[in-house]
């Protein structure tokens, strides 16, 4: 059964072409810096907004129709979502989706059930991706959304609740891994504290670890061979959340010995909210070695909370191709963690949402590129630190000096002088120029 009638597949058409389902920027063949824009920009598509949110927020109902022909609630209607799922994926091109457990089909009252029921779904799914060769990025277990998690899953004040949390991530492994995943990962939506008058951080803490360390331990056993990530967010729903941004991930994975299983997945709107850049959260990633994935979105920014819009903002998709591409590209891809707006609620919306977000960062992919092969950002940086290259700046690279000796060295210069310019506003021409020609 076709569920998008009169759509059909999504091509490359040009910037100039009139018709609204076709790709002005995003050309899976062309090649940008010696490979395939489609191997640059693994896209994927996320189950949760795409085939189960229905436009509901805090102030009113559903907006959208994603029964897809099915009584919602029914394993017929987690059948018919997957039908439609990778119906869209096929006609965008789209050749990865990312999923939580409860994604797939309805939650039993029994964990037996779901159980059983996430078996049945991916027997269904495997053979899809047979059909299609569309394959799976990431997979993932809802900790947040049932009530049973109110006060956490690796930090909850209940121990039964910690172990239903672990018996949720073995079946999403269990997926992931019969799905052939590239990845696994761990949003703490619900870990964290609305007020420390009732929290034993401490325990919380070393709890979620354990959590992940016997993830690991898990996974590794039946044969997965990806990438663990930590998806930073520095709240919402909890006022704190223990994995804020990618620097305190990072202490809190070293800290538990994790890091040489885990990266991380950034979220932009994520960044946004931790009071960062998206670029800044790619960069202390990368320098880290743990640039793993991407949820690929934006926020609003005005507002406080994770709007997960699709992503228009060429300057910051740029930016952070730029970064990704200098920091020698994803272990996993580009998720769009995004949903249509509440009034955008046409299946022709859901197309032109994915449209919006593959054009963007194949126009950001582009002008990264091209920023790149100018070569004068580059320059210019090299240049700045250009004083750590010889006399007493070599020394200090090759970590041959000591106090006393550039103490002795500082007293002889009498000042230093000033150092050079920093440049700001022409590299942000030089920036905008490679952008705007
Ligand atoms: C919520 C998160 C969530 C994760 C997956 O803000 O972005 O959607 O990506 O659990
Ligand atoms: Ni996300
Ligand atoms: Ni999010």
């Amino acid at each position: 059964m076709e569920f998008f009638k009169g759509i059909g597949r999504i091509r490359y058409e040009g910037a100039d072409s009139g018709n609204p389902l076709a790709f002005g920027f995003y050309d899976p063949e062309r090649a940008v810096l010696g490979k395939k824009m489609k191997e640059h920009l693994p896209f994927a598509m996320a189950w949760w907004h795409n085939l189960c949110a229905c436009g509901t927020d805090m102030f009113g109902r559903d907006t959208a129709d994603k029964s897809f022909g099915a009584k919602p609630g029914t394993m017929e209607h987690a059948t018919a979502k997957a039908d439609a799922g990778f119906e869209f994926m096929s006609k965008t091109g789209i050749e990865y989706f990312c999923f939580h457990d409860v994604d797939l089909v309805p939650e039993a009252d029994c964990i037996a059930e779901t159980e059983r029921r996430l078996d049945v779904m991916t027997d269904y799914i495997l053979a899809l991706m047979k059909d299609t060769g569309i394959k799976c990025l990431w997979g993932t277990a809802n900790l947040f959304g049932n009530p049973r998690y109110m006060n956490g899953a690796g930090t909850s004040n209940s121990a039964d609740v910690y172990a239903f949390a672990a018996a949720q991530i073995k079946k999403a492994l269990d997926v992931t891994v019969r799905l052939g995943g590239r990845g696994y990962v761990f949003w703490g939506g619900r870990e964290g504290y609305e007020t420390l008058l009732n929290t034993d951080m401490r325990r919380e803490l070393d709890n979620m670890a354990y959590l992940m360390r016997m993830a690991v331990d898990y996974g590794r056993s039946i044969g997965f061979e990806g990438d663990f990530y930590i998806e930073p967010k520095p709240r919402e729903p909890m006022a704190h959340q223990y994995d804020f941004d990618a620097a305190t991930a990072i202490g809190f994975l070293r800290e538990y010995g994790l890091d040489k299983d885990f990266k991380l997945n950034i979220e932009a709107n994520h960044a946004t909210l931790a009071g960062h850049t998206f670029e800044h959260e790619l960069r202390v990633a990368a320098v880290n070695g743990m640039l793993g994935s991407v949820d690929a979105n934006q926020g609003t920014a005005h507002l406080g909370w994770d709007t997960d819009c699709f992503p228009c903002d060429v300057p910051t998709a740029t930016r952070a191709m730029y970064e990704i591409l200098r920091g020698g590209g994803l272990t996993g891809g580009f998720n769009f963690d995004a949903k249509t707006r509440r009034a955008s609620n046409t299946p022709e919306d859901m197309f032109k949402g994915y449209i919006l977000g593959m054009d963007t960062f194949a126009l950001g992919l582009i002008k990264a590129a091209a920023i790149i092969e100018d070569g004068r950002l580059d320059a210019f940086v090299r240049g700045r630190y250009a004083s750590f290259g010889s006399g007493i700046g070599k020394k200090i690279t090759d970590r041959k000096t000591s106090l006393t000796e550039l103490a002795d060295y500082a007293r002889s210069l009498g000042s230093p002088g000033r150092p050079s310019s920093g440049n700001e506003e022409g590299l942000e021409e030089i920036f905008n120029k490679i952008l705007y020609s």
